[in-house]
């Protein structure tokens, strides 16, 4: 019998890879979308799966419509990676955000423990969670101190998990991921826009890039590796929570020096300039994660470094924009 799985957010960066993890490992996999006004562009990322992937309407926000999922499918394991992703915009919209992540993630919870109890639960918690800790580099233990609604909402629905592992004895793990890019990270993400930015400079598309603070340091991995940290989380033999990071940090400012001078432009100063937009009211200023517990317990490692992270995504965003203007 092949093994189920479930995932919410399959149509985002992390549920396109986990989706192609789980079906080179024979599972049968399903995906729960929401209903948009936007069906054209909504499952890009995963349209060239084809049939192979299940998919199923769904909105974490409607207990009764996950309630029919589960019933439907059965599954194994779940994979609940749904989320208003983005922290800037969840200081525009921190009910929307709040609602998504806290109660979509308390839904989820309950119709596992209702429909299916035996199954292994995954939740996408956040570096985000730990906010301006002064513990460092950051590890499970660290002090959790969010300062965004995006992390005071990962934050509950990390706790969630946990109280839901212990009383209705569900095998819940947290996955405390640090940054995690890739050639399909939203445009909107510091990572991709500096790329974008650059590739756009470079054909004559722009003559420059705003962007925030320059200064803030993130640890940044890459995609494909962290979605196999989710997989192997739930094949432990027991529940639990493990930060998952490359243990590296670097600024904003040093990612732009990277990527300018890659696509052969030289110094980012010449074109970089910030803008009061992109600034945070209230900023993470640094995060550097120390994985040693998901290297130890799951014999996880990363196998991307960051130059060859932003390689890939220059090369295939470079591809992607050159066929575009193409097209036109
Ligand atoms: O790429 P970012 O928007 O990612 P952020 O806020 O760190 O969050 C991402 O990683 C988290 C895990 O740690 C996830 F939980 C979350 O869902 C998301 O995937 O911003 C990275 C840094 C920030 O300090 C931001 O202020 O880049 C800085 N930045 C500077 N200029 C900018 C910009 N970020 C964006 N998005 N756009 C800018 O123009």
């Amino acid at each position: 019998m092949k093994r189920k799985a479930l995932i919410t957010g399959i149509a985002g960066q992390d549920g396109s890879y986990l989706a192609e993890l789980l079906l080179a490992k024979d599972y049968d996999v399903f995906g729960m979308i929401p209903r948009r006004s936007t069906p054209e562009t909504q499952t890009l990322r995963i349209e060239h799966i084809g049939s192979q992937l299940h998919l199923e309407y769904g909105d974490v926000l409607d207990l009764a419509s996950i309630y029919r999922v589960m019933k439907l499918v059965h599954p194994d394991e779940i994979y609940h990676l749904a989320a208003q992703s983005h922290v800037r915009i969840s200081f525009t919209e921190p009910i929307h955000t709040t609602s998504v992540i806290s109660l979509g993630t308390l839904n989820m919870l309950e119709a596992t423990s209702e429909f299916a109890p035996w199954a292994r639960f995954y939740h996408a918690a956040s570096s985000e969670m730990y906010g301006n800790t002064p513990d460092y580099p950051i590890n499970e233990d660290s002090r959790m101190i969010p300062c965004s609604p995006y992390a005071a909402a990962k934050l509950q629905a990390y706790h969630l998990t946990q109280i839901f592992r212990v009383s209705k004895r569900l095998f819940a793990s947290n996955g405390i991921l640090f940054n995690h890019e890739s050639p399909r990270r939203g445009l909107n993400f510091v990572t991709a826009k500096v790329v974008k930015g650059a590739l756009d400079i470079r054909g004559g598309r722009a003559d420059r890039l705003e962007l925030g603070n320059l200064d803030a340091t993130r640890d940044w991995g890459h995609a494909e590796d962290y979605v196999r940290a989710m997989w192997l989380m739930l094949q432990a033999p027991q529940p639990g929570d493990y930060v998952v990071a490359t243990g590296r940090e670097v600024s904003v400012r040093d990612l732009c020096a990277y990527v300018f001078d890659k696509v052969g432009l030289g110094d980012y100063r010449k074109y970089v300039v910030t803008s009061e937009r992109f600034l945070r009211p209230f900023e993470l200023e640094h995060l550097r994660g120390d994985a040693s517990k998901a290297r130890r317990d799951l014999d996880w490692q990363p196998t991307w470094t960051f130059e060859t992270m932003l390689d890939e995504m220059i090369e295939v965003l470079g591809r992607r924009l050159s066929a575009a203007a193409t097209a036109d």
